[in-house]
């Protein structure tokens, strides 16, 4: 299946293609009038009503162009930290321009727990079916940041799975293993051969 990804983060579209390509499925980013989509987000209600709005406004987007019919994906997606009650969740990307991951640190200092989650919620629609999966992965906040690759918060977030790296210490291949994106990609493709709903 060609799966065309209504995003604007590059790093989401290059882990789908990591994730999705060797299932034979091709993954390309959405790019209309040489722009990738911009989504106006309704964060206060969380990442599954924030994913339903951004695949409601890329069907949108997709009307009357070369792209209608088309099958879409749109991911919502975000860290939940335990001690402070799931924030920041939907405002991931906010908050991480806004404090960093030095500030995330400094604000867990007398924190008791580390733990923490990644979760995404990914849509795809082909304009007549929806099929919709989440993906979680637990883990804990490091003490400082480590590694390089990856994006967001990954030199911070070690993965439960994994051996005490943080995701940015480890390869792409690595991440691709146990992430929520990964999770939540590979649900969604088990789904297409079921009803949608
Ligand atoms: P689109 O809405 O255009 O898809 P975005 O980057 O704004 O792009 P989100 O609203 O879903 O996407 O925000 C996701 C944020 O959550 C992301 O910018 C990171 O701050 C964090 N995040 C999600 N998945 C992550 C991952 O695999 N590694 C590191 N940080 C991640």
């Amino acid at each position: 299946m060609r799966i065309l990804f209504a995003t604007g983060n590059s790093n989401k579209i290059h882990e789908a293609k990591s994730i999705l390509e060797p299932l034979g499925h091709t993954v390309e980013g959405l790019v209309i009038d040489g722009n990738r989509p911009e989504f106006i987000e309704p964060k206060e209600f969380g990442l599954e009503h924030v994913a339903e709005s951004k695949i409601e406004q890329a069907l949108e987007l997709i009307l009357g162009t070369e792209f209608e019919g088309s099958s879409i994906l749109v991911e919502d997606s975000g860290i939940f930290i335990d001690d402070f009650d799931e924030w920041p969740g939907a405002n991931s990307s906010d908050i991480e321009a806004e404090v960093g991951l030095d500030g995330i640190l400094k604000l867990m200092v007398n924190s008791k727990s580390r733990g923490a989650e990644y979760r995404a919620v990914s849509i795809l629609s082909d304009g007549e079916n929806v099929w919709r999966s989440i993906g979680i992965c637990r883990g804990e906040l490091a003490l400082e940041i480590r590694g390089t690759n990856g994006f967001g918060y990954d030199p911070i977030f070690i993965p439960k799975s994994g051996d005490g790296r943080t995701y940015a210490e480890m390869k792409e291949s690595e991440k691709d293993m146990t992430s929520h994106r990964a999770k939540a990609m590979m649900r969604l493709i088990e789904s297409l051969s079921a009803p949608s709903k």
